[in-house]
């Protein structure tokens, strides 16, 4: 029998390390308080795999790996902190408390993510538990954050007043409470003063059980013209159907993700797939079938096929809705006929609804810091202290100030230019849809560099699609160190992935909404060709494209091999 055959509960004969290192653990716990005493910069191994679970990564600075100064001397250990923010929604002063942790305890930026998340870097083993614990005192959590548990949930981000766009965020709560984790030892370990004597409580996991999921699970919502979420990314998606403005249910889509590993052909990104049709009362059991139907049916053999991705892909789509409905007490029906159509990016000025209004600052790869002349930190601190907006950030690592009155906008006008950040409308449409993972040298896992690159890339394209008069078309450019695809880079027009040192893996033929996967273009690009080899391709768009006709549409249209063929 195949392992993915397996009756539910059926424990696998050959199992990952991390499978028996969860198992091991006591519900996450490991010898995480003994290990955080300990004065040692880093975790053990075991430890290192379970603080995912609590929303942090032990990291090495890779840059100090380089620095002649430090030859011979062990690596610079730091920590990543990830905090889980459902449908990105942060209060006014807990985005203070989050800035000043920043300043505090980490490297004095807050990064933005591509799942409305914040994250801080280099946190020294020493200061985790205080920064997790304050972080704790805004009311925000890291639990959860990372780990083989269902990620942080996602939800378009604004207009915050329209009643499908409430319904979707306060549904994004509701899933996020629901899967949260119930063993109680993050609350021990980074909350509670007192030590815990004797055996620690071990409390029922009722979706996860002891071993958790396989791997890492995702979930967002979108409506048809909103799928800023990237819904086809997801291992679990609801696609609202509105009828007379009110959400009256949504297609389940399950089983899209994007890692894979070069030269790997087990491995691979997929578009999820729409299963059924439930209504918004069936929203709760509907994600709890289908994360069980992951905890039982996924691959705890090997990490690398441990997706939900890989269950739909070998079974079928009518392999997994029959597998699904044995999960449920009410009937599974077919999905609707409902198209994606839009992807807002929700930056400038913009009416939420209620007379309010908000206003979207585009940020460059999510990264708030200050830089010379650009001081986009202060300038936030100074704007949240000042109107008190809630906030929403939004997948593509932007921030969104909300519940503003129309007399803010001089202010916020006059405070943009005066800290150096350009307005959306000054910003190019080739930047406003960029997106690159922090790579190098925060990750650990990255081959290439990618936020740190894409900046001159897009300055490069930019020139270049002025001078091809394209400077009007909207096309998205998304970069990443390496090919897991942490910033959904192979549903974007152009993908741009590292293979290792200066050199990346292009890809093309993605959309702006995100609805299909994009092709390899070209291998083993050196970093300096990667903008001169695209212009071949744009500048054959120029010429040949047909009236309307987008750059992923044309690449698609010609295929993988024409488009090859002009390099
Ligand atoms: Fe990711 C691993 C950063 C969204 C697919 N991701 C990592 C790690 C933790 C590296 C590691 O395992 O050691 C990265 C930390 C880098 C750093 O220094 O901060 C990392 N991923 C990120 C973030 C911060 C990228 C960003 O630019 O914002 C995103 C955090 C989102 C959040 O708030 O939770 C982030 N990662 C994604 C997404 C996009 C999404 O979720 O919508 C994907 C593709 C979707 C998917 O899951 O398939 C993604 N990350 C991965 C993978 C590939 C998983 C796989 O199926 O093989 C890895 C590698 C792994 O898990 O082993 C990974
Ligand atoms: Fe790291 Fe690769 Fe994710 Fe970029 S895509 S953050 S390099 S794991």
């Amino acid at each position: 029998m195949s392992f993915e055959s397996q009756p539910q509960g059926a424990v696998p004969s050959k199992r990952s390390p991390v499978e028996l290192v969860k198992e091991n653990s006591l519900q996450l716990r490991g010898a995480l308080t003994a290990d955080l005493a300990r004065d040692v910069d880093h975790f053990n191994e075991q430890d290192k795999q379970l603080i995912k679970f609590h929303g942090s990564y032990q990291q090495d600075d890779r840059d100090a790996r380089k620095d002649p100064k430090r030859l011979g001397a062990s690596k610079h250990y730091n920590f990543m902190v990830r905090c889980k923010i459902p449908g990105g929604k942060v209060t006014a002063s807990q985005y203070l408390t989050l800035d000043r942790i920043a300043g505090q305890y980490a490297n004095g930026t807050l990064r933005i993510t591509s799942r409305q998340g914040f994250q801080l870097h280099g946190v020294l083993k020493s200061n985790l538990k205080q920064t997790i614990r304050e972080i704790n005192t805004c009311l925000l959590t890291t639990l959860g954050a990372c780990g083989d548990v269902n990620r942080n949930v996602m939800a378009p981000a604004a207009p915050l007043a329209t009643p499908t766009y409430r319904e979707m965020q306060s549904m994004a709560d509701v899933l996020a409470r629901h899967f949260a984790p119930r063993s109680k030892a993050y609350h021990e370990i980074w909350l509670n003063d007192e030590p815990v004597a004797g055996a620690p409580e071990i409390v029922d996991e009722p979706i996860y059980g002891n071993v958790y999921l396989p791997r890492k699970f995702k979930i967002a919502f979108a409506l048809p013209e909103d799928n800023s979420t990237d819904l086809f990314a997801q291992d679990l998606g609801f696609l609202a159907h509105v009828e007379n403005g009110a959400i009256v249910g949504y297609n389940l889509y399950a089983g899209g993700g994007m890692g894979m590993t070069h030269g790997n052909a087990n491995t691979f990104p997929y578009i999820a797939k729409a299963i059924a049709f439930v209504t918004p009362e069936q929203v709760v059991a509907g994600a709890e079938a289908v994360i069980k139907l992951f905890r039982d049916h996924g691959n705890r053999a090997d990490r690398k096929r441990a997706r939900l991705k890989y269950v739909l892909h070998d079974w079928g789509v009518e392999r997994f809705r029959d597998v699904l409905q044995t999960y449920l007490s009410f009937p599974l029906v077919p999905p609707r006929d409902i198209a994606v159509t839009g992807f807002p990016l929700h930056v400038g000025w913009h009416e939420q609804g209620d007379g309010k209004y908000f206003y979207g600052i585009s940020i460059e790869n999510g990264r708030i810091k200050d830089e010379g002349d650009y001081r986009l930190r202060t300038l936030l601190q100074k704007l949240v202290e000042n109107l008190q907006p809630s906030i929403r950030l939004t997948p593509m690592q932007d921030i969104l100030l909300c519940d503003l009155p129309p007399s803010a906008k001089p202010l916020i006008n006059r405070m943009l230019t005066v800290y150096g950040v350009a307005k959306p409308d000054k910003i190019s449409l080739v930047q406003l849809h960029s997106l690159a993972c922090p790579a190098i040298p925060t990750c650990g896992l990255a081959l290439s560099e990618a936020e740190r690159a894409l900046p001159a890339i897009i300055d490069q394209l930019e020139a270049e699609l002025l001078r091809l008069g394209l400077d009007k078309e909207k096309i998205s450019v998304r970069m990443t160190g390496c090919p897991n695809g942490c910033v959904r880079t192979y549903q974007s027009d152009i993908g741009i992935v590292g293979r290792s040192g200066d050199k990346y893996t292009l890809f093309v033929g993605g959309n702006l909404v995100g609805s299909r996967l994009s092709f390899l273009f070209k291998d083993l690009v050196p970093m300096h060709d990667i903008v001169p080899t695209l212009v071949r391709v744009l500048d054959d768009y120029r010429q040949h494209r047909q009236p309307d006709e987008a750059f992923g549409d044309y690449c698609q249209r010609l295929g993988a091999d024409k488009i090859r063929g002009m390099v």
